[in-house]
């Protein structure tokens, strides 16, 4: 029988500051994967395309105001809604690479300093929403220091995109980063370097995802569980 017939395919998560050129990377990969002939999908979070993620989309652009509480539940929501179909693909072995996931959910809710308070969301009650969800293979958090994030277009066009808001995420990143080994092990989570030409990162994160995208053997596991 086909070997490759008991292989689901991989959940790959890239994660990352804003303008670190994680969608460049995603998008190329996706290319690369269906040029090769392997059967690959791309989701993106926050998925604007749903009704939740026209709220969030409002939001990030300082259209609509909302409860921090609020809108971070609404980032796992736009999660939750796309959770069954991410397991059925990856159980039908197609290979499911996000561009973002439940990590930026804790950095960014967690690194607000609310008027009321000096911290921001409490970072328990940041993770506890995404509970169960699907659990990543493998996340690679794409790092690039902030001078150089600054300087790319865009930046600053939305909400969090301030330098203080990316410095806090920032070391979110980092807290996040060790809950993830510790609860799913070392091998989960890779700091890719994103210094350098597209080519160079791209080379970088080939080499991080290795044999992955030939298929997975084992269920897929629930995130934080
Ligand atoms: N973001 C993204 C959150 O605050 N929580 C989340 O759960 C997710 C998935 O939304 N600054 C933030 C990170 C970004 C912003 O993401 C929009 P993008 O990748 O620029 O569309
Ligand atoms: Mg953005």
């Amino acid at each position: 029988s086909d070997p490759s017939s008991s292989r689901r395919g991989a959940f790959i998560v890239f994660e990352g500051l804003d303008r670190c050129g994680k969608s460049t990377q995603v998008a190329r990969l996706v290319d690369r994967l269906e040029r090769e002939g392997q059967k690959a999908r791309l989701q993106k979070f926050p998925d604007r395309t749903t009704a939740i993620g026209k709220m969030i989309d409002a939001y990030l652009q300082s259209k609509a105001e909302m409860d921090d509480h609020a809108i971070h539940l609404l980032f796992s929501a736009n999660r939750w809604e796309c959770a069954a179909a991410i397991r059925q693909d990856l159980n039908r072995g197609i290979t499911v690479i996000a561009d973002r996931y439940a990590f930026s959910g804790i950095a960014f809710s967690a690194a607000k300093v609310s008027r009321s308070a000096e911290m921001g969301l409490p970072f328990d009650f940041c993770l506890q929403p995404d509970r169960s969800l699907p659990l990543p293979d493998l996340t690679l958090y794409m790092s690039l220091p902030q001078e150089e994030a600054t300087q790319r277009s865009q930046f600053g066009e939305e909400r969090y995109e301030t330098v203080t808001m990316q410095q806090a995420t920032r070391k979110q990143f980092r807290l996040v980063a060790e809950e993830v080994k510790k609860i799913h092990g070392g091998t989960k989570w890779i700091d890719v370097d994103a210094r350098g030409t597209i080519e160079e990162v791209e080379e970088r994160i080939k080499g991080s995802i290795g044999v992955l995208t030939d298929g997975v053997i084992g269920r897929v596991g629930e995130l934080w569980v």
